[in-house]
């Protein structure tokens, strides 16, 4: 095995399931976080995410020493960058996380070192990633000056997991690298080849960071246009889950399902990035975004107009993560949806939702309540279905059939 030693550079939903990935084929692995309480979490053998089976491998690989994490970067052979790139108000998107991880890393970079970005990013920022190592190490040499020569070599590899099957994922998806120069896609290739069973395949970093913030864009456009066919099919009514069953029997269509708006860190965020460097031709993209950010809004007066045939309303609210089977709250429309009906003072608002013990601090002062899903059915007089848990689709629908149902996700047709 050629390296012995990687430090991962964020902690969070993508970069401690790699870090232990990594540990658990052999490698000493450095996990690098600036929130002390995750990095305490981690070197007592926890975590302070949830992923399914990540608990199990992160004790392992702690106990047996190949991971351990800290809040200062150390010396290592690799340094593979896992930090958020959210965006600003204006859909700008915020680099600020890979510059403060390029200059924490920089005073530990040692010649021959390799420098990975993981995290989704506009085009050009893993050129701006090697511009700032540069500014901080004038001393070496980089690869958008000397190539394959370069002293540090620098290359995208966009994560591509999703949420709930990172474990699988990490290992099977195929992974696109783009190198700043030769010499960098194949360092990356070789490191990604200790764990990934899935193909490398190598390209520009520029492709490679489109390409990814392409796999989103995609995804976010087919599910506007389900939103849009949901909208269109309320209009005419007509079924939409019937509809789009129907015409996904054509071989070659394949319509994604339609729900109360897009959540998450990623389909929501990703697309913003390519309206942001191409805003005179990005305009499907764009619109898609607009028609996802549309839905919460269009659910909402659905409600509202459900509403007002109660005198006193009772509203169940079944789900509140981004989606199904989750426990992250993190963009979701359902929680959106459910503060705005506490704020708009509709009705009495219960929110059932398996994945979490305790409401978020917002959703108690507004008033909302928790309950278990026959207990709020049961009060309730509009029963509106957000999220479509597996808990939702195994209970017992018999008492629904004297309520006014909203179901934004299909689980009761
Ligand atoms: N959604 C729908 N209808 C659908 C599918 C999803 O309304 O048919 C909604 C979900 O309810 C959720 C949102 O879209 O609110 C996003 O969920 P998701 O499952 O589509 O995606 P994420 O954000 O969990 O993960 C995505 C994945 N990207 C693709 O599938 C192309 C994942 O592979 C990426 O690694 C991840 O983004 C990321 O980190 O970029």
């Amino acid at each position: 095995m050629t390296f012995k030693k990687v430090s991962v550079i964020g902690l969070g939903y993508i970069g401690l399931p790699t870090a232990a990935v990594l540990a658990s084929r052999g490698i000493e692995v450095v996990g690098v976080d600036v929130n002390q309480s995750a990095v305490e979490i981690i070197n007592a053998g926890d975590i302070h995410i949830v992923e399914p089976d990540l608990d199990i491998i992160v004790r392992s690989v702690v106990n047996t020493g190949n991971l351990k994490a800290t809040t200062k970067p150390e010396s290592a052979e690799v340094f593979m960058i896992a930090v958020p790139t959210p965006f600003k108000n204006n859909h700008e998107p915020d680099l600020s996380y890979i510059e403060a991880a390029a200059k924490a890393i920089a005073p530990v970079l040692e010649k021959g070192n390799l420098v990975v970005l993981e995290s989704t990013s506009p085009v050009g920022a893993t050129e701006k990633l090697a511009y700032w190592l540069k500014q901080a190490r004038p001393e070496f040499s980089f690869p958008q000056d000397s190539g394959d020569h370069a002293d540090i070599n620098v290359a995208h590899c966009p994560e591509r997991v999703l949420p709930g099957y990172v474990l699988q994922e990490l290992v099977s998806n195929d992974r696109v690298i783009g190198g700043l120069s030769k010499t960098c896609s194949d360092k990356a290739v070789e490191l990604y080849k200790t764990f990934v069973r899935g193909e490398c395949i190598t390209t520009n970093a520029r492709t490679a960071e489109l390409a990814k913030l392409t796999e989103n864009s995609f995804r976010d456009v087919n599910i506007a246009f389900a939103n849009e066919l949901s909208m269109i099919c309320d209009k005419l009514k007509i079924n939409v889950w019937e509809l789009i069953k129907l015409a996904n029997r054509h071989p070659r269509v394949n319509v994604l399902n339609p729900g109360p708006g897009v959540g998450g860190h990623c389909i929501a965020v990703d697309p913003w990035f390519i309206v942001h460097s191409a805003p005179e031709q990005a305009k499907l993209i764009r619109q898609a975004r607009i028609v996802n950010d549309s839905k919460p809004h269009y659910v909402i007066s659905q409600i509202t107009e459900a509403a007002d045939q109660f005198k006193k309303p009772v509203i169940a609210c079944l789900g509140l993560t981004f989606k199904a089977d989750i426990d992250d709250l993190r963009e979701s429309p359902a929680l959106y949806i459910v503060k705005e009906l506490a704020t708009m003072n509709v009705g009495d608002i219960i929110s059932v939702e398996p994945n979490i013990d305790m409401l978020p601090d917002s959703l108690q002062e507004a008033g909302v309540g928790i309950d278990k899903f026959e207990t709020a059915i049961e009060k309730a007089n509009i029963v509106v279905i957000l999220v479509d848990h597996k808990e939702f689709h195994e209970c017992d629908k018999t008492n629904l059939s004297m309520k006014v149902v909203i179901d934004t996700r299909g689980i009761f047709v």
